[in-house]
């Protein structure tokens, strides 16, 4: 499905006032259901660069033997076209004025059980300057609540990049968060297969842990930055335009894989290649 213009005015005028826009069906029930099928299979042959923490198929933890993927689109052609899909650029190019750059594939399994992610906000990793990166997160399943949809502050795009606290681990697999002004400001986002919400890079977001115990909370995410970026952390390089073709942009400092932050003696620090580490101290 192609967006009517008239309709991607409604998205863009949501996306400036809260921070993120729902574009139901922009990809068909079967086209999730194919790529659904297809990371199945990736993730049954084994570990992958660049899955969090690891790989263990007989783990107790559901998250280590369904870690998150990211990068697929650099060894996998099937990520690579969903990432570029002319979809996307539409409505990118839509909401941001001209056709973005993208720079990230994130597959997230959460299975039966299985934490969430702490609230964050996705430009304090990406650290796109000048403007912002966005996200484009696909449903590969039903999304709720019980299975730990999305959930987002509507209108915290316009808050600045806040300083990170400490989050609760027995509920998040990842282990830094953001203090909210008020409790009951994340809102949850209920989408079917195929749906996509753009958001914005400072918009405040994260999931609930999974506590159904048959389904899956499969999503597919592609982040991007905006056009007139002239610099991304060193993990999301190469950059590429939606046609493929790869192009130069200066290293950011600081930065990293989205919620790879942990603690040690001198502050938080984020993790950049795997070895290399960044001391970040709270501003
Ligand atoms: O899917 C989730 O639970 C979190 C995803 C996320 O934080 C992101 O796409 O930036």
């Amino acid at each position: 499905m192609s967006v009517s213009s008239n309709v991607v005015d409604v998205h863009q005028e949501e996306f400036e006032r809260t921070g993120y826009t729902l574009v139901r069906g922009l990809f068909s029930t079967d086209e999730a259901e194919r790529l659904r099928d297809h990371y199945m299979d990736v993730r049954r042959r084994g570990p992958q660069a660049h899955d969090f923490a690891g790989h263990t198929s007989t783990d107790r933890d559901p998250l280590k033997r369904y870690p998150r993927m990211a990068q697929m689109h650099r060894w996998d052609d099937v990520s690579l076209q969903w990432m570029i899909d002319p979809r996307i650029d539409q409505v990118m190019t839509a909401l941001l004025g001209r056709s973005p750059y993208a720079v990230q594939t994130m597959l997230y399994f959460k299975p039966p059980g299985s934490r969430g992610q702490a609230l964050h906000q996705d430009n304090f990793y990406l650290k796109a300057d000048p403007g912002t990166c966005v996200a484009a997160w696909m449903a590969l399943d039903r999304v709720d609540e019980a299975n730990g949809c999305l959930e987002v502050v509507p209108g915290s795009h316009r808050w600045p990049i806040l300083c990170t606290e400490k989050a609760d681990t027995t509920v998040s697999f990842t282990d830094v968060t953001v203090p909210l002004p008020s409790t009951g400001a994340a809102v949850p986002v209920e989408m079917e297969p195929g749906d996509v919400l753009f958001f914005h890079g400072a918009l405040v977001h994260g999931s609930n842990p999974n506590i159904t115990t048959d389904r899956f909370r499969r999503a597919l995410i592609g982040h991007y930055i905006q056009g007139e970026a002239e610099r991304v952390a060193q993990y999301y390089h190469p950059a590429l335009r939606m046609d493929g073709t790869e192009l130069t942009l200066e290293v950011a400092e600081g930065g990293g894989a989205c919620g790879e932050w942990t603690e040690t003696p001198d502050g938080p620090v984020a993790l950049l290649t795997g070895t290399e580490r960044t001391t970040r101290k709270h501003e």
